[in-house]
């Protein structure tokens, strides 16, 4: 079922690139903790597989299902995001130039600006969210365009659509990190980019236990670099972990609706705390792009973000204080999260470019989980009372 049109994303979150094991008929696909394969004669290999870092069944299962959640052709995972990120830079050579949106993931930003730096792929950063600004940061040596939407951590939600065709237009190829929405709110590829890259330690993983990273496409040529970069550099995921994603996508749509639900109303509560300054989610009418929300995502994600008006203190204080919502680095599990971006999660952010995107003193990210809202919105009450 991989390349299944026909079917709606729950049916194939639970059943696409997987079928009971036929020598037992396990319904679960069998975690093949192998490393090699032994073959007939030399060369001549029994089945589809001769060395795990090239490629194994419960990681084929688990492409397979992620590519079709993506509507995607094609899936590969590797060993964590910032490595999935990484595969796609190395398909750029020293001299080419990367528009990268200027809010992203600490991580992304570092991989960057610290590492293909020295390899000498230069980046430019661009507010994505003007595509004049877009349009005029173009280089002749501009090969990849590199969009998160919503962004991470202000929320920055940015025109898929408007992109690719600009990015199009002047040769370019597009990735969009599509980790905060998931596909399924959003699907990239459909939208006009040429890869979506996830981290699937987030909401597709959902439960907080294993870190992987994933990159789709329908672009036969790209995937075959992609998965050339995967066998030669090796960064690829373990057998367990493949396991437990496969066992994860299966909720994935359920999950997906409760975070969206819960999400909506915690933003509700807190744009009308009076420790609060201003609330940033794109399900809001007050989001400066909640058209463009509207338009390519079908709800609005579990992340909110909020500014809180006596800056760090307060922000302390209430991380400090909260029971329920862990104070973790991370996003996208079952159970809520906050952190604090500036010392945490975009602490590598040079203090300039921070100040620049807003992530102050008084920013606060929150990942929305799935328990009973009002037993979140009460421990929010407490923590900022
Ligand atoms: O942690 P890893 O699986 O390597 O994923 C990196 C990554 C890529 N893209 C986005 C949008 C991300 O948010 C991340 C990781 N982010 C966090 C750890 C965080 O707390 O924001």
């Amino acid at each position: 079922m991989a390349h299944d049109h026909t079917h709606g994303f729950g049916t194939k979150a639970i059943h696409a690139g997987q079928a009971p094991d036929p020598s037992t008929g396990a319904i679960m696909t069998p975690i093949y903790q192998t490393s090699t394969y032994v073959q007939q004669s030399p060369g001549k290999i029994i089945g589809e597989y001769d060395y795990s870092r090239a490629a194994n069944p419960t990681r084929t299962a688990i492409e397979a299902n992620l590519a079709a959640l993506e509507g995607a052709k094609h899936g590969l995972c590797y060993s964590s995001g910032v490595a999935a990120t990484g595969v796609v830079l190395h398909t750029l050579s020293a001299g080419d130039n990367v528009l990268l949106c200027d809010d992203v993931y600490g991580g992304t930003n570092r991989l960057f600006h610290r590492v293909f730096k020295q390899l000498g792929v230069e980046t430019t950063l661009v507010d994505m969210t003007d595509l004049n600004k877009l349009e005029d940061a173009f280089k002749d040596n501009t090969r990849l365009v590199w969009v998160e939407t919503p962004t991470n951590p202000t929320l920055k939600c940015i025109d898929i659509e408007g992109v690719a065709k600009i990015a199009h237009a002047k040769g370019a190829r597009l990735a969009v990190d599509n980790t905060f929405a998931t596909p399924y709110l959003q699907n990239p590829l459909a939208l006009g980019a040429d890869v979506v890259c996830h981290s699937t330690t987030k909401y597709i993983g959902g439960h907080s236990d294993a870190i992987g990273g994933a990159l789709l496409t329908n672009d036969d040529e790209l995937h075959r670099e992609l998965k050339f970069i995967q066998l030669s550099e090796g960064a690829v995921p373990g057998i367990m972990e493949c396991f437990l994603l496969l066992r994860s996508t299966k909720t994935l749509h359920i999950r997906m609706e409760r975070h969206c639900a819960n999400a909506k109303r915690v933003a509700g509560y807190l744009s009308e705390h009076g420790a609060v300054e201003k609330v940033i989610y794109p399900g809001l009418e007050s989001h400066p792009q909640h058209e463009i929300a509207k338009k390519q995502m079908r709800d609005f994600g579990g992340m909110v973000t909020i500014y809180l008006k006596d800056g760090l203190d307060k922000a302390r204080t209430m991380l400090e204080r909260v029971h329920l919502f862990g104070l973790a680095e991370s996003l996208g599990g079952v159970e809520s999260l906050i952190e604090h971006p500036a010392i945490m999660t975009h602490a590598s952010v040079p203090p300039e470019q921070r100040e620049q995107l807003g992530i102050s003193d008084g920013l606060v990210r929150l990942s929305v989980g799935i328990e009973d809202v009002e037993d979140l919105i009460e421990d929010l009450d407490q923590a900022l009372a």
